[in-house]
C-alpha cells in the first residue's frame, strides 16, 4: 500500500488544489524576486562609482509611479483571487450537511463515531476513496490538533468547538499523521493512521465492525475474558473514556501509534502502560504473568 506522509505529495482533491495555490503563489513570488535582484545587480553594475561622473538625476515621473502602483495591485489582486477560489473549493458551508465521520480527541488516542452507520472505533481512521466527506472534530480535554500532511489542512480540535474538514480522497493508500499542538505528557504518542479504501473495501470495513467480535474460543481467550470482567477494563473501554475494544485485535497499532499490535507488544502494554507511553490514563492494573497471557489471547481475538 502506498503511504503517504508529505504535503508535497497530497492525496485529496482539497489538497491537490492547496498544493496549486502555493506553486501558483511561490512562482509568481520567484519571478519578482528574480525581477528585483536582477534589476538591483544591473544598477550596481551600470552605475557604479567612477571617476567624474553621477547617473541622471531626476524627481516626479508619473509614468513610473502609475506603473509601480499598478503592476503590484494587480499581481495582489490576482494571488487574492486564487486564495478567495481555493477556499470556497476546499472549506464550503456546512451549514445542513451531516458528518460522515466524528473524531474526538482525547489525551492521547482518536475515539472514530461513523453516521449514519453508528459504528465506534479508535485510532484507525478507515475512509473511502472517491466520495466527498465531511469530518467533524471535537476534543474531549484539551487543545489538540489533526494533521495529516497530505490531507493538507491542520484542523485544531478545541474544547467546545467544533471544527471541520471536507475530504475528496483521491488515492488509495495510508496516510500518516500526528497531534500537532503540544498536548500534554503523552503527545509525542498521539500517532495518526488513516486507510483509504475503495468504497466496496470500506463498506466491508465498516460492517464488519458493526458486528460484534466473535466470542473467544479457546481456553485462554475465554479466561481472558473472565479477567477482563473481573478487573473491570470495561469501567473505562466500554464508556468512551479509553479506545473502543471491540475489535483491537484488527487493527494494526497499539495506543495511538505507539507499538505495533503483535501478542509481544499487547502482553508489554498490558504489564505497564505507563513504561510505554508516559501520563497514559490507562491505569497499571497489577496483573499477574498468567492474566496478562489470558488478556492477551482474548484481546488479540477480537477482530
Ligand atoms: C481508567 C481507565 C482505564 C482502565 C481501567 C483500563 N484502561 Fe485500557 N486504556 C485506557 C486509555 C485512556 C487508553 C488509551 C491510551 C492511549 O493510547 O493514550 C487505553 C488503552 C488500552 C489498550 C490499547 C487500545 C488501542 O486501541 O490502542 C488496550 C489493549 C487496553 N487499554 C486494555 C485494557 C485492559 C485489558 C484493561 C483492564 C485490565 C484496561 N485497559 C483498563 C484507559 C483504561
Ligand atoms: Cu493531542
Amino acid at each position: 500500500m502506498t503511504t503517504f506522509t508529505s504535503v508535497l505529495n497530497p492525496g485529496t482533491k482539497q489538497a491537490s488544489e492547496i498544493l496549486s495555490s502555493f506553486y501558483i503563489m511561490l512562482g509568481v513570488a520567484a519571478f519578482i524576486f528574480a525581477i528585483v535582484t536582477g534589476l538591483t545587480a544591473y544598477a550596481v553594475i551600470k552605475f557604479r562609482r567612477r571617476k567624474g561622473q553621477a547617473p541622471k538625476q531626476f524627481n516626479e515621473n508619473v509614468r513610473l509611479e502609475v506603473l509601480w502602483i499598478a503592476i503590484p495591485t494587480l499581481i495582489v489582486s490576482g494571488l487574492f483571487v486564487v486564495a478567495v477560489w481555493v477556499m470556497w473549493e476546499v472549506n464550503p458551508s456546512i451549514l445542513g450537511k451531516k458528518p460522515d465521520l466524528t473524531v474526538v480527541a482525547h489525551q492521547w488516542w482518536w475515539e472514530l463515531h461513523y453516521s449514519p452507520s453508528g459504528v465506534t472505533a479508535a485510532n484507525e481512521i478507515h475512509l473511502p476513496v472517491g466520495q466527498k466527506l465531511l469530518i467533524r472534530f471535537k476534543s474531549a480535554d484539551v487543545i489538540h490538533t489533526f494533521w495529516v500532511p497530505s490531507f493538507g489542512q491542520k484542523i485544531d480540535v478545541i474544547p467546545g468547538h467544533p471544527n471541520h474538514l471536507w475530504l475528496t480522497i483521491e488515492h488509495p493508500g495510508l496516510y500518516l499523521g500526528r497531534c500537532n499542538s503540544f498536548c500534554g505528557l503523552g503527545h509525542a504518542h498521539m500517532g495518526i493512521m488513516v486507510v483509504a479504501q475503495s468504497p466496496e473495501d470500506f463498506n466491508a470495513w465498516l460492517a464488519h465492525q458493526q458486528q460484534p467480535a466473535p466470542p473467544p474460543s479457546t481456553d485462554q481467550a475465554k479466561k481472558g475474558f473472565q479477567v477482563f470482567i473481573n478487573k473491570n477494563c470495561g469501567i473505562c473501554h466500554m464508556t468512551g473514556i479509553g479506545p473502543d475494544l471491540m475489535h483491537v485485535g484488527s487493527r494494526e497499532t497499539l495506543a495511538a501509534g505507539t507499538l505495533s499490535n503483535t501478542p509481544a507488544n499487547m502482553a508489554k502494554w498490558l504489564k505497564d502502560p505507563q513504561a510505554i507511553k508516559m501520563g497514559v490514563k490507562m491505569p497499571n492494573n497489577g496483573l499477574t504473568t498468567d492474566q496478562i497471557t489470558y488478556l492477551t489471547a482474548y484481546l488479540e481475538g477480537l477482530k
